[in-house]
């Protein structure tokens, strides 16, 4: 195998050829498809009249070439595993091509595939040219006309981009449907879907006027599970005419699921193709977190029928200008949708350990990286998550009517277009009238920055001062950083915990402003300051950066309970909760008896007695922060001191506070009728969170309430809650029992499957390593299945830390075995999978060396370019 190269943004040349049409024609089979395909194509200006023709192609057997009608002859073009070249051709033409190509056995998941009989595609980002020869790039955009042929009986339902225009009967018991898509597109928003399918059907309105027909396709024992996605597409699509102005622009819209599906959804013009498991919900199968995710998909993939699609990328480069900002949008919808801090709250989350991670690691990247081996891999959470931050620092810095202004001004200037991220930022300086130079540097600069606090008041002159720094750690690549521009927003707490009027050079700023840091260090000073404030920095999580500040646990539990920011309140409590388990867990290390201070058992007490004015903002703040925060925090990662310290935390604090969690669990009961809607989540999550507590402290009438809970069976939501506590306590002849029903009660049902995997092996116990080991020879996992690999696999590596970094390096073995095996069937995923063996820098010497070991042994192996791509910068920067 050639070593894969890499590919450079600055090489970007635009297309010497482009596609004026598309017409297609697909001649379904498991093992041999045929697909015609006929290019109206033309030379674009400024290229040279020999310009070769050079069309992308991956796994195709070419049947057929011709340029307007005349077949080629040998010597006039070539074929590799790659692309089609065709050396001389005229400057307006006609291309036929055929192919042949084998969904059945496509176990990428990439260009067309079945998914249990069912074809479909996923062609982003270059999956296309698995089902064509094609110029196969986002700068080329053509109107497409799809004709889908499949037998009757195994494919009633054939479905394309667009509007149906003519469908017929053929011989042989076969039928086709034509489609044809109006809006010009790049090919990777191409789809096609024939099965056996059942749908749902609604109506939305659009302002305009325009009726569309809303359709939902699943297999037929999924109908029960469609009517919440149905719902949140109506959702969707209204407040994204309420707020962003957006009208859909074709009369059908349809979604269909799919079992085999490598990422969540994708935004196909007019068919949008989901991961069953990003769509199908209902009570009995589905719990409140699921719900809420299938909203937040729903509307992202709509929104992107805008941000993505009526202005899309000129190269992948450019992806963090469709994600991040459709990510962005996304997160506002679901925070109007539901609660806004929760909402903010766990993107954060999310952000500060997962992104975090990554940023610090081998594959850190900026939101627009500028070279990759193979784009599959950077579908990543810096691209999504950092690149939604991004765009709301410029919403913050512009303000949201302005910010509004650019996005429309973004959306009426590119419509139709293909573009970069410049262009964006480009139409939010032209609004505001604001230099964005600097600021352009969150999208090329890699690395989480670090602000470190240094603040003095002096009473005589009735002053505050506050020193902020700026620091970014080198990552691969690039070792020198420049300042950024970092909005810090903040406020000042006087004694009663009320925000001070903020001034600065005699200005008034309010009770609460943005400092902007955008030199390596700046002072502010506050005039006018009675006393010693609390300094409540970077409210709503305002810029994705490391703070560094001391404050004393009185202080921090002060902004925890009078901080008139809700983000700042609850972070408080973090890092207050932090501190306590930095103190159990140097205790722990140096063999000492770990003891939970008293301090800090009463802050919880007072969280749990008070009555919450918001239950899910409760239900967060009782939440330690998870091992993988607390490993994010530390520069060594202490595993084991980790997970023993914050174990032992929560079962003193089951134990100590056992009868206000009581009155809690008991208080939050409902015999209300099943609603995801936000307040009965805010409720059940409480609820599940003392349930939490109370079976923590391992006492008998903890899994008794968790017992009556999981038999009373009301909800997904809460039989699984308490599965999950029977199942994690110590004594497996507690769990050992509803774990059995609960799998044979969903057998049946491969999405609730996933959940007891992923309960059993996030267990603590011992032999959890092994007990994946036993579930993969379960006939209801399959290696082919992401899903299912995600929620064996993904869960016990991520979920289950003490396990997975076991001192045997069992967990890293058994990790490197199913990437071995995934990179021979879904390089993708693979490349996914592995990444948690590359965060080996800030472990102990011996953990570092399994985790070298296994990524060795996997380089040993004939690599795909994803897998080759992540292992080696991981080998590399060891
Ligand atoms: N745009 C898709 C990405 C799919 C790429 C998979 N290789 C999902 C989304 O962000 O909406
Ligand atoms: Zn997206």
């Amino acid at each position: 195998m050639a070593e894969p190269h890499a590919i450079y943004l600055k090489d970007y040349q635009p297309p010497r050829y482009q596609v004026e049409h598309t017409e297609l024609r697909f001649d379904l089979a498991p093992d041999a498809t045929r697909v015609q395909a006929t290019l109206q194509i033309a030379r674009a200006p400024g290229t040279a009249s020999d310009a070769a023709l050079v069309l992308d192609g991956d796994h195709l057997t070419l049947e057929h070439v011709a340029i307007d009608g005349q077949p080629l002859e040998p010597g006039e073009f070539e074929v590799t595993d790659r692309a089609l070249t065709i050396y001389t051709v005229p400057e307006r033409f006609r291309l036929d091509t055929e192919v042949v190509l084998a969904p059945a056995s496509n176990t990428a998941l990439e260009g067309l595939y079945q998914s249990n009989g069912m074809f479909c595609t996923q062609c982003e980002p270059e999956g296309f040219r698995r089902i064509t020869f094609y110029p196969d790039r986002p700068d080329v955009m053509a109107t497409f006309t799809t004709t889908v042929i499949g037998d009757q009986a195994a494919t009633p339902i054939l479905l394309a981009n667009g509007n149906p225009v003519e469908r017929g009967e053929l011989p042989d018991g076969r039928h086709f449907v034509t489609w044809n898509d109006p809006h010009p597109k790049p090919a990777y928003l191409f789809a096609l879907v024939a099965g056996n399918l059942e749908k749902i059907e609604d109506q939305f309105t659009t302002q305009g006027g325009r009726e569309v027909t809303l359709q939902i396709w699943v297999e037929q024992q999924n109908l029960d599970k469609t009517a919440f996605a149905m719902t949140a597409l109506k959702h969707s699509m209204r407040w994204d005419e309420e707020r962003f102005g957006r009208e859909y622009d074709l009369d059908l819209f349809m979604i269909v699921a799919v079992d085999d599906f490598n990422m969540g959804a994708m935004e196909n013009k007019g068919l949008n193709i989901f991961n069953s498991s990003a769509v199908l919900a209902n009570p009995d199968t589905t719990v409140d977190a699921m719900f809420q995710r299938i909203e937040g998909i729903v509307a992202h993939e709509y929104f992107h029928n805008w941000s993505g699609n009526r202005v899309t990328c000129r190269d992948w480069f450019q992806l963090a200008l469709k994600e991040g900002f459709t990510v962005f949008r996304d997160q506002l919808f679901s925070s109007d949708m539901n609660s806004a801090p929760v909402k903010r709250i766990e993107d954060v989350a999310l952000l500060r350990t997962a992104q975090f991670a990554e940023d610090s690691g081998p594959t850190a990247h900026p939101v627009r990286p500028d070279h990759f081996i193979e784009i599959s891999n950077f579908y990543t959470l810096t691209v999504y998550e950092k690149g939604a931050e991004v765009v709301r620092m410029l919403c913050n810095l512009l303000g949201w009517e302005t910010f509004r202004k650019g996005s429309d001004l973004y959306f009426e200037r590119f419509d139709g277009q293909a573009v970069r991220v410049e262009d964006f930022v480009d139409c939010m300086a032209e609004v505001s009238n604001l230099d964005l130079t600097q600021f352009m540097r969150w999208y090329s600069q890699a690395g989480t920055p670090e602000v470190s606090v240094d603040s003095a008041y002096d009473a005589e002159r009735r002053t505050f001062t506050l020193t902020l720094s700026q620091h970014t750690p080198a990552t691969p690549g690039q070792d020198e950083k420049a300042p950024l521009q970092i909005p810090v927003e903040m406020g000042l707490l006087d004694e009663q915990g009320a925000d001070m009027a903020l001034v600065i050079d005699g200005q008034s700023h309010g009770s609460s402003t943005v400092l902007n840091l955008d030199e390596s260090t700046k002072q502010f000073v506050f005039e006018d300051v009675p006393h010693a404030p609390v300094p409540s920095l970077l409210r709503g999580f305002s810029a994705p950066v490391k703070l560094r500040q001391t404050l004393t646990r009185e202080q921090l539990s002060f902004l925890m309970r009078h901080d008139s920011d809700g983000f700042n309140r609850w972070d408080a409590g973090q890092q207050l909760a932090l501190k306590e388990l930095e103190t159990l867990m140097a205790a722990y290390r140096h063999g000492d008896e770990m003891v939970l201070d008293e301090f800090f058992v009463e802050t919880v007490r007072s969280l749990v007695e008070t009555p919450a004015s918001d239950k899910a903002v409760l239900a967060e703040m009782l939440t330690l922060p998870t091992e993988a925060f607390i490993a994010e925090q530390q520069t060594t990662v202490d595993i084991d001191a980790i997970h023993q310290a914050r174990r032992f935390a929560i079962a003193r604090l089951g134990d100590t506070l056992f009868e206000a969690f009581e009155t809690l669990y008991t208080q939050e009961q409902s015999d209300a009728a099943y609603a995801p809607d936000f307040d009965q989540i805010a409720q059940r999550s409480l609820k599940n969170v003392a349930l939490a507590y109370l079976c923590a402290s391992g006492r008998e009438e903890a899994f008794a309430y968790a017992r009556r809970q999981f038999e009373a069976n009301a909800n997904m939501t809460d039989v699984r809650a308490a599965l999950t506590q029977l199942a994690h306590a110590g004594d497996t002849s507690i769990g050992d029992p509803a774990i059995r029903a609960f799998g044979e009660r969903w057998a049946h049902d491969p999405l609730v499957m996933d959940q007891w995997f992923a309960t059993q092996v996030s267990r603590p116990h011992e032999d959890a390593l092994e007990r994946v080991r036993f579930l993969m020879a379960h006939p209801a996992f399959s290696i082919k299945n992401p899903n299912r690999v995600r929620a064996l696999i993904g869960t016990f590596v991520n979920q289950n830390r003490v396990n997975f970094h076991r001192r045997d390096g069992q967990g890293y073995r058994l990790l490197a075995d199913v990437v071995i095996e995934l990179n021979r069937l879904n390089p993708e995923i693979a490349a996914r999978m592995v990444l948690p063996l590359t965060r080996f820098k800030r472990l102990d010497e011996t953990r570092r060396a399994l985790m070298l070991e296994q990524l060795e042994r996997i380089k040993a192996e004939p690599l795909s370019r994803n897998v080759y791509e992540v292992v080696d910068k991981a080998l590399t920067s060891a």
